[in-house]
Order: structure tokens, then sequence, then C-alpha cells
């Protein structure tokens, strides 16, 4: 679905980068963190996808907001919001993590930087964390200070990405290793450069923390991928859903426990580690859970994503639904995720998806990634 006459005002946040995606082109925002998300610009989803498969693009992507613990009691207070198990985290390295409140429900899956040893950034996903921060904080007597910074994420994402970020930051670059930081100077500021981000084509993600600085960073990576055929990009749905790469708010919300989620590995249920909703996630555990994310391929007329999940069915029994769907012009099928449950979720369970319009598609569920 889409809003075409949603106001902006200063509660719906601008980035550093708007001014230049705006003279790019862009065709459209969400809102996310109460900060805009480019949506797209002067292609289709479809040449986008293409494109992010074989340049480079530079992605706007300030609405992943940081939730900054530093202090004595940071490591403490870290550990306290996720199931991961941080105690062997190195500094400089970035962890994906789920976030859940008492029930075991999901709050967020961030990506955690360890600045040091007492520092800390939550970069988050669509759900405000910094007030639930701050209250454990406080409600724990912690000596910590909770905030969000003035940083703002630029994502370099697609395989050309290392040729665009050597001639900007240096060659050390190149030995950055996935998941891991390294402070880059840019002109004089160092810059925390990780290889990561929300594709599965490579790439960097740029903490520029300084409001000022961005349009600075965004010319220079411009400037130099000329001859790269770079491009100003956003997420893609495409190349998201066949990567399995999760959306809080779309595949998750509070209703989901990680395991539903296939964050299983990211759950730390040995020994004693104490974080808010450990009980829960025991009981869990032990009891099994009932559905669990997987890939759905279906056939039909080209979908777009789902406002309010679609059933997926077998014999006329719902046994899950779509939470994120669009057309994939490599695979000629619809891709999609889907929460489907347990009796039904091995990879080649065939399935009807129910995508509106009294349509019914015939699915099959994947593993993910798809092939
Ligand atoms: N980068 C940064 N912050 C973010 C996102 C990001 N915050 C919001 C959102 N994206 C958080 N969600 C995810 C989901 C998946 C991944 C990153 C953030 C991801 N997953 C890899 C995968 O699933 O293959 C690797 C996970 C791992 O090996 O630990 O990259 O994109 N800064």
């Amino acid at each position: 679905m889409s809003v075409s006459k949603l106001q902006v005002s200063r509660r719906q946040r601008a980035t550093p980068y708007t001014p230049r995606v705006e003279a790019l082109g862009v065709s459209g925002y969400s809102v996310v963190n109460h900060t805009i998300l480019p949506k797209g610009f002067r292609r289709t989803v479809e040449q986008d996808y293409w494109h992010l498969k074989s340049h480079v693009q530079l992605w706007d992507v300030g609405c992943q907001r940081q939730v900054e613990l530093q202090g004595p009691d940071a490591g403490l207070l870290a550990q306290l919001l996720t199931p991961r198990d941080l105690r062997n985290a190195q500094v400089g390295q970035c962890l994906y993590a789920p976030m859940i409140d008492e029930t075991g429900g999901m709050l967020n899956d961030p990506v955690i930087l360890k600045l040091a040893p007492d520092h800390f950034w939550f970069s988050i996903a669509d759900a405000d964390m910094l007030l639930w921060a701050r209250a454990f904080a406080l409600g724990r007597g912690l000596d910590v200070q909770v905030d969000e910074p003035d940083v703002w994420p630029l994502a370099v994402q697609g395989p050309k990405s290392d040729d665009l970020l050597a001639r900007v930051f240096g060659d050390k670059v190149r030995n950055i290793g996935f998941f891991k930081f390294e402070s880059c100077d840019f002109q004089g500021h160092d810059l925390v450069v990780a290889r990561s981000g929300f594709s599965k084509q490579g790439g960097f993600e740029i903490y520029v923390d300084e409001f000022s600085l961005g349009t600075y960073v965004w010319d220079a990576l411009w400037d130099a991928g000329s001859d790269l055929d770079i491009s100003p990009g956003c997420p893609n749905l495409i190349e998201r859903i066949e990567g399995g790469l999760l959306s809080y708010g779309n595949e998750m919300t509070r209703d989901n426990n990680p395991f539903e989620c296939g964050l299983e590995k990211y759950c730390h249920l040995g020994d004693e580690l104490d974080y808010i909703g450990r009980p829960a996630l025991e009981r869990i555990a032990e009891l099994g859970h009932a559905c669990e994310i997987r890939g759905l391929v279906f056939s039909g007329e080209p979908c777009q994503a789902p406002q309010f999940p679609w059933p997926v069915s077998i014999d006329n029994d719902q046994v899950g639904y779509v939470t994120s769907a669009t057309w994939s012009p490599r695979l000629e099928q619809n891709v999609s995720l889907a929460m489907i449950e347990r009796d039904f979720w091995q990879p080649g369970t065939e399935v009807v998806v129910k995508a509106g319009n009294d349509l019914d598609y015939r699915g099959v569920v994947t593993s993910l990634p798809m092939e």
C-alpha cells in the first residue's frame, strides 16, 4: 500500500543525506525510527535489484538510529538488553542480536557495535528502544549514560563497494572482515566503517558521527564512483526476501519470539547469564515453538508486499501467513517470507497462498536464503 498524502514535520526527521537524495529524484519515503527512509529512485524495484547485484549503491540509512550505552555499567546493560552472549564480544565487532521483553516477545533486532569495553551502539530496527534502555538503567541503578547520538549511517552496498571505499578511505578497508569495523580517516575526522548492511551483495556502513559532515561524505563517495555506475539506492525488497533478511514490524512483532524468527543461534540458554526475558525463553525452548519463518515462492500474477498478512493454507486449513512478498525477475515467481506452522515448515511443502482479491496461488516452502 502507498500513502501519497503523508505530511512531513519535524517529528519525521530528515537525514544529512536528504538534500542529495531529493536532488537524485527520490520517488518516495517510508518512516523508520521517526526518520525518513528513501524507498526508490528513478528506476523500478526490478532495475534496482539488478543494479545492486552488479554495481554499487549509496543508501541513506540515517533511520538506523543508534542507542548509545556509555559508562562503567554499559557492558552490564548491553547484556541485560539481549539474549545474545556478549561475554566474548571484541571491540571492533558488530553483532546481530535479538532484543526481547519479559514474555520472550521480540522488541527489536539491532546490530550491536562494541566500540570499547564501556561503550556500545545498538543500531536499531523500527521500534523505540531508547526509553526501554533508559528505564532499565534507571530501574537497576546502573552507572551508564543512555542516549541517541548524532550518528547517521550511510550504506555502500553491491559488489563494487570495496573498490569505491578504497578510493575514499584507502586500501585498509579491503581488510575489514565481515561484521567487523575500523576507524577510518575522512578529511581529518575518524569515522566508524563496518563491513555490514541490509543486503547480501556485500558492502559497508559508514557511521557518520556529525550531521554537518554528511553531505561531504556522500559527495566524496558519489564523485569517486562516477566510473563505477554508482547509483542512489535503498534496501531492496526483492533482494532482501531472497536473502532472508528480516524486517522488524513485517516478519516479526512483539507477538513473535526469537525462535520463531530463526534467531535461536543468537539466544544463549547455557550457563548462567542474566538478561531480560531469559525465564520466558527457557520455557519456550522447553515447550517448542509452533511456527517459524521460511521462504515461500508462488506462481501467478506479480504481487505486492501485503499490508495485511496473507493466509497460507493446505486443503483450506490455515498453516501460516505471508509477511512480505514481491515478484522476483530472477526466479520468475513471487518470492515471500512467511511464518509457517511446525508440521508444514519443511522446505518443499506445497501450500496455497490466498493473496487478496480471492486469488489462490500455488506455492512451495523454501529454506533461506533462497537459491
Ligand atoms: N545495519 C545497521 N543497523 C540496522 C540494520 C542494518 N538496524 C536495523 C536493521 N538493519 C536490523 N536488522 C538486521 C537484520 C539482518 C542483518 C542486519 C540487521 C544482517 N544479517 C546477516 C544475515 O542474516 O545473513 C548477518 C548476520 C550475522 O552473521 O550475524 O546483516 O542492516 N547498522
